[in-house]
């Protein structure tokens, strides 16, 4: 990890969303100019990212004809091909053109709900034939801004509908292909449905085929609901379900801010990283940011390489936490168990017996302090790097 140059088993990568960002917002037109998803595919390389995501329409236009849609996959597989990225996961566009206005799968229209069934069926063969392992569903139009409009439990009945289609279609189809849901509370509408992972979680366990369905957290949509994220992760992670994640920042309660990732809240982001490493996470790292609108190309290659670099160092600070014998100590005080109550772990009659006849100290216990004042303090001067 010296330097924290990144390495293809960091699994870093990119959306061609994210560096391709020409920094729009409702207040002002773009800033950067248009480059092309080849030109991304470079400039990738050129940071050391290991590979590249992207949405359909990111690569080819909505309106593009057969014959550009199959010079546009050439030209991209070359650049893959010359540059060694990797394209892990695809995903459609599911909320740019005004048919997705009121949602695709959650529309009130069955023509709109066919249409992004037809647009997801392309995208999942495209990104299959690039090499697409994973494939992320977003529900950006997912939701309303009055709930006079639709039945909310027949928008979830809908979305159940669409993704045990695709799921029977990437079985007929032999695909080695997982899908990982995408949670986000609000914006760009003004209640999303399935608003958290933990919603996506529930979710999935209603699904024809659970197995092959994930989640793909995101940072700064947990952050925007003023959760705490690496706790979605871990519950993520602990149901077997931490199929891809979206790495960013921001402060809670903001609007979609997809800073660089460790950009405004380094504690929480080194608590995801340490989670992450020591459960050993082997999916990719993706990075769903995009630079600030003040920045240039350049900028954007710092932007890139400032996340990937901030999650190298979040994992020596994580390797020094482990290895820290002052912390360690106090973790072993902490996490101290003699087995005593073991019997508890699975039930028993005779367990509850034995339980009825403890008798518990429930003032000393309550009494004692803790220590997390100190853990804590270590664990910002480790950050802080003075030890
Ligand atoms: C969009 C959104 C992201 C999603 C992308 C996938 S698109 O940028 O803000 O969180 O992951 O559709
Ligand atoms: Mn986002
Ligand atoms: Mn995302």
């Amino acid at each position: 990890m010296v330097n924290y140059v990144p390495k293809p088993e960091d699994r870093f990568t990119f959306g061609l969303w994210t560096v391709g960002n020409i920094g729009r917002d409702p207040f002002g037109g773009p800033v950067r100019e248009v480059i092309s998803p080849v030109d991304i595919v470079h400039l990738l390389a050129e940071v050391g990212a290991y590979g590249v995501n992207y949405h359909d329409n990111d690569l080819i236009p909505i309106d593009a004809s057969p014959d550009e849609e199959r010079q546009i996959i050439k030209d991209f597989k070359v650049a893959l091909n010359t540059t060694g990225l990797k394209m892990p996961m695809a995903t459609t566009n599911l909320f740019t053109d005004p048919i997705f206005k009121d949602g695709a799968f959650t529309s009130n229209d069955p023509r709109v709900r066919a249409y992004a069934y037809q647009k997801v069926l392309k995208t999942i063969d495209i990104g299959v034939d690039l090499g697409a392992k994973v494939f992320v569903f977003w529900g950006g139009r997912e939701g309303t801004e009055t709930d006079a409009s639709k039945n909310a439990a027949d928008a979830v009945k809908r979305y159940r509908e669409a993704i045990n289609f695709f799921t029977e279609y990437v079985i007929s189809q032999k695909y080695d292909l997982r899908i990982a849901l995408e949670a986000k509370p609000n914006e760009p509408r003004s209640d999303l449905y399935l608003p958290t992972t933990g919603a996506m979680l529930g979710f999935i366990a209603t699904l024809d085929h659970p197995e092959m369905v994930g989640v793909n957290p995101e940072v700064a949509h947990e952050h925007m609901a003023g959760l705490n994220f690496m706790h979605a992760a871990a519950q993520a992670w602990d149901a077997g379900k931490l199929f891809h994640i979206d790495l960013n920042d921001q402060l809670f309660g903001r609007y979609d801010q997809d800073f660089r990732f460790g950009a405004a809240m380094i504690k929480q982001n080194f608590f995801l990283v340490k989670f992450l490493e020591d459960v050993g996470y082997s999916g990719s790292r993706h990075f769903d940011a995009h630079a600030y609108r003040t920045e240039d190309y350049e900028g954007v290659k710092d932007f890139a390489r400032g996340c990937m670099r901030t999650y190298l160092i979040l994992k020596e600070k994580a390797q020094r936490f482990n290895a820290d014998p002052e912390i360690q100590a106090l973790l072993a005080e902490i996490h101290a168990d003699d087995g005593a109550f073991d019997y508890l772990k699975a039930y028993s009659a005779e367990g509850v017996a034995r339980l009825r006849a403890t008798g518990f100290d429930r003032v000393g216990i309550g009494r004692k302090g803790l220590n997390y004042e100190r853990l804590d303090q270590l664990t910002i001067e480790v950050l802080l790097g003075v030890r």
